[in-house]
C-alpha cells in the first residue's frame, strides 16, 4: 500500500446495523472531534436487509443513506472502506467482494466461520493491496496498552503464566430464546468464537503466539424455544407451546494452551455464568511481576513488581487515566474515566491513520487467520480428547 496524501474523507460503508453496528457508528461519530485524523470518516451508506429497520438504524446512527443490497454497495466507486458487522456467516462474502473491488475491509470477530474461510479472506485482501483489521477493540483499553508496555519494556521479566478468563451470563436461563449465536451455521461457534476469540488475542497480543492447546466445549441447554415471531407477539390468541430449536454451538468452552516463549495458560470463556455480565479478565505473571485487568473495570491495571522494597510489596491499582497513557490525552483530564465504547473510537482512529499511511494496522487478518487457527484446534482438541498443536 502507498501512503495517501489525500486529506478528503474517507467515505465508510457500514454493513449491519445490530449491536456492533451501533458500536462502530459511533465510533465514527466521535473519532473526527476527539482525535483529529487527517482523514475523518464519511459516514456514507449504513447496509441492512430490512429497508424499514435499516433506515430507521440511518437515522438514529447518523449515516447519509441506507441500502438492502450489501453486493451494490461495496461496489460502489464513492465508498473506500467496508465495515462487515453482520454475523460470521456473511464476512467471507462481503469481504472478499470488497477487497475485489479494491476498498479497504475492517471485519468483526471472529474473522469467519472457518478457517478456510478466513484463508480466503486474507488472501483477497493481501492480492487487493487494500488495508484490513479485526476489530479486536480490547486491545485498545488503555489499561490493556498499558499492560502491553509493560511486558514489552521487561518490567514483568519473562512471563510464565497467562490467564484469560471472558464470562458473560445472558444465556445461563435454559428459557432465555434461541438466537443466531447459537445456531453454528451462522455464528460459527459459540462462546468460544464470540468471546474466548477475545481472550486469545489478548493472549496473542500480550504473550504470543499459543502452539498447542488441550481444550473442553460443554453445551449445558441443547434446545431453547424460538423467541415469538412478530405475527405471534401482536396476537391476542393465548401463545401455543413455542416450537424448539436445537442449539449447535458451545455454552462454554475451556483449554489450557502452551505458549512459543514457554509460558503456559488458560482460557475459559462462557455465557453461564451467572453474575459475570462482561467479565473479561486476565492475570499475568512474570519472573519479576504481575498484572491483572477486568474490563468491568477498565480504566484500572493492577501491578505487582518484585523490585518494589520488600516492606512495600503488593498488588497496587494505578488509574490508567493519565494524559501520558495511551489514547488517553484525547479524552478528559485525570480521573475522568472512559468507556467501552472509547475502546472502539480508539481502534477506528489507528485504523483511519493506517489507511492514510499506507501501512497495515494489527490487528489485521493476519491475526484474524491465527486467532482462528487457535479457535479450530481448540475444536478439535474437544473431539479428540487430547492436546493438539495449532497448526
Ligand atoms: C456478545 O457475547 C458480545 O457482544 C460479543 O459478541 C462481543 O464481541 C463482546 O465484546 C461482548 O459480548
Amino acid at each position: 500500500m502507498t501512503p495517501n496524501s489525500s486529506t478528503s474523507p474517507i467515505n465508510v460503508a457500514l454493513i449491519g446495523y445490530a449491536f456492533m453496528g451501533r458500536a462502530h457508528s459511533n465510533a465514527y461519530r466521535q473519532v473526527g472531534p476527539f482525535f483529529a485524523p487527517r482523514r475523518v470518516p464519511r459516514m456514507k451508506v449504513i447496509c441492512g436487509r430490512s429497508g424499514a429497520d435499516v433506515e430507521r438504524a440511518r437515522k438514529s446512527l447518523g449515516w447519509e443513506e441506507s441500502a438492502t443490497d450489501w453486493r451494490d454497495v461495496v461496489r460502489r466507486k464513492d465508498i473506500d472502506l467496508v465495515d462487515v458487522c453482520t454475523p460470521g456467516d456473511s464476512h467471507a462474502d462481503i469481504a472478499i467482494a470488497a477487497a475485489r473491488a479494491g476498498k479497504h475491509v475492517f471485519c468483526e470477530k471472529p474473522l469467519a466461520n472457518s478457517l478456510k474461510d478466513a484463508g480466503r479472506m486474507l488472501a483477497a485482501v493481501e492480492k487487493a493491496g487494500v488495508a484490513h483489521m479485526i476489530c479486536h477493540n480490547y486491545r485498545r483499553a488503555p489499561a490493556v496498552m498499558l499492560a502491553k508496555q509493560l511486558i514489552s519494556d521487561g518490567a514483568l521479566g519473562d512471563i510464565r503464566h497467562y490467564r484469560g478468563t471472558y464470562l458473560q451470563d445472558w444465556m445461563s436461563d435454559p428459557a432465555a430464546p434461541f438466537n443466531w449465536r447459537l445456531d453454528r451455521a451462522k455464528a460459527g461457534s459459540g462462546a468460544l468464537g464470540d468471546i474466548a476469540s477475545h481472550s486469545i488475542d489478548l493472549a496473542r497480543f500480550l504473550v504470543g503466539e499459543i502452539t498447542e492447546v488441550s481444550a473442553d466445549l460443554k453445551t449445558f441447554v441443547p434446545a431453547r424455544s424460538m423467541p415469538p415471531t412478530d405475527a405471534r407477539r401482536g396476537s391476542r390468541r393465548a401463545p401455543r407451546s413455542r416450537e424448539m430449536r436445537t442449539v449447535t454451538v458451545d455454552d462454554a468452552a475451556m483449554a489450557l494452551v502452551h505458549f512459543a516463549n514457554g509460558a503456559i495458560g488458560s482460557i475459559e470463556a462462557t455465557r453461564m455464568a451467572p453474575g459475570r455480565k462482561n467479565y473479561n479478565r486476565f492475570e499475568i505473571n512474570g519472573r519479576l511481576g504481575s498484572i491483572a485487568f477486568d474490563l468491568e473495570r477498565l480504566n484500572e491495571l493492577e501491578v505487582y513488581f518484585e523490585s518494589d522494597p520488600p516492606h512495600l510489596r503488593g498488588f497496587r491499582t494505578i488509574m490508567v487515566t493519565e494524559g501520558s497513557h495511551p489514547f488517553v490525552g484525547h479524552w478528559w483530564p485525570p480521573g475522568h474515566i472512559i468507556g467501552y465504547e472509547h475502546t472502539f473510537v480508539h481502534t477506528v482512529y489507528d485504523l483511519l491513520e493506517a489507511i492514510t499511511n499506507g501501512t497495515i494496522p494489527t490487528p489485521s487478518f493476519i491475526d484474524g487467520v491465527a486467532n482462528q487457527r487457535v479457535l479450530t484446534t481448540m475444536e478439535r482438541s474437544a473431539k479428540s480428547r487430547r492436546w493438539e498443536v495449532v497448526k
